[in-house]
């Protein structure tokens, strides 16, 4: 039987076969898909052959990816791990205030989907606590956004009407969600999958921590052909394996750019002569805040954001 993996502990994986249960499985032996050197070699959202048996299952394939993320492996052993495979989009979950959401947070989010191809979603949470001010500082963040290609939605998860603005975003699609913790997170999957009942609220987060050592992602069902994947306590944010020369090819509104500078690919844009984003900063094409973020992952600084 085909299934799809829901949730792995590195030795059990809960498998969705198409017959629509649900089997704990293990894998037989040492599977590993070809290429991959990573350290988990199933990962959540891959797609499995497995032999049920009763309500468990031996996993013997690992079907071809289309795609996955990768994040830093928690041990730092200097190898990464599969964070999630076939997804269709990223989500980042965001807010203004209570708490705010670093724009470099935002901005490694969607570098890393970027490097993978993966198509990007912003949810801007907590509308209903914004002044005008802060409504005018969100339509503008909009613009920029939808400007390098992302879809961005503004929303309060109390409110239903807009929670299906994001239902109807997510129809369809396997979406990995990433968010700061006090972003609403919890709030929104509990309004998405009803029967979910994650805790929510600032206790809830000091409870998760106590309970959970490790974290993994998971996924939910939405419906038939809808999944979404928590990715809980996850803050590394990998651009694993990215060479300072290759991560503007990441920021759409530079990767063209590259071409007119002088030392062409080899430029970092950082204090090159003749450095065509560096113009384009200095002009007001490519956002102070995008640049400054731009900076510091090609230098290295501040990585954990
Ligand atoms: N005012 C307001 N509060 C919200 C909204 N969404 C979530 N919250 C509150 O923000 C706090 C953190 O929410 P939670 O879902 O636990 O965040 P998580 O840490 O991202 O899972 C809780 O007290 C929620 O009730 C919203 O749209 N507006
Ligand atoms: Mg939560
Ligand atoms: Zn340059």
């Amino acid at each position: 039987m085909i299934g799809r993996v829901l949730k792995s502990t590195g030795s059990w994986y809960e498998v969705a076969g198409e017959d629509t249960l649900r089997y704990a499985c293990r894998a037989r032996g040492k599977l590993r898909l070809e290429g991959y050197k990573e350290s988990n070699p199933i990962a959540v959202g891959d797609q499995v052959q497995f032999e049920p048996l009763g309500k468990e299952g031996i996993i013997t394939e690992i079907l071809p990816r289309q795609n996955h993320m990768l994040r830093q492996s928690v041990k730092r052993t200097g190898h990464a791990s599969v964070l999630a495979a076939n997804l269709n989009q990223v989500l980042v979950l965001a807010t203004l205030k209570q708490p705010r959401t670093s724009l470099g947070f935002i901005d490694r989010v969607l570098v890393s989907a970027e490097s993978f191809r993966i198509p990007q979603v912003i949810v801007f949470n907590k509308k209903d606590l914004l002044t005008a001010d802060e409504v005018a500082e969100l339509d503008e963040l909009t613009q920029l956004y939808q400007h390098i290609g992302a879809t961005v939605l503004i929303i309060s998860a109390q409110h239903d009407a807009e929670v299906e603005t994001v239902q109807l975003q997510l129809q369809g699609k396997v979406t990995l969600v990433a968010g700061h913790s006090g972003v609403g997170k919890s709030t929104l999957l509990n309004r998405l999958l009803p029967g979910l009942k994650l805790a929510t609220g600032a206790i809830s987060d000091y409870s998760e921590k106590g309970t959970h050592t490790t974290t993994f992602a998971e996924m939910f069902q939405v419906n038939e052909n809808t999944f979404i994947i928590d990715t809980p306590g996850i803050k590394e944010w990998g651009l694993v394996d990215m060479e300072p020369q290759e991560i503007s090819d990441y920021f759409p509104e530079m990767r063209n750019l590259r071409l007119s500078c002088r030392f062409g690919s080899r430029c970092l844009h950082l204090n090159e002569p003749k450095c065509a984003v560096l113009d384009a900063v200095e002009q007001g094409t490519i956002a102070a805040s995008r640049y400054n973020s731009y900076i510091s992952m090609a230098t290295g600084e501040d990585t954990r954001q």
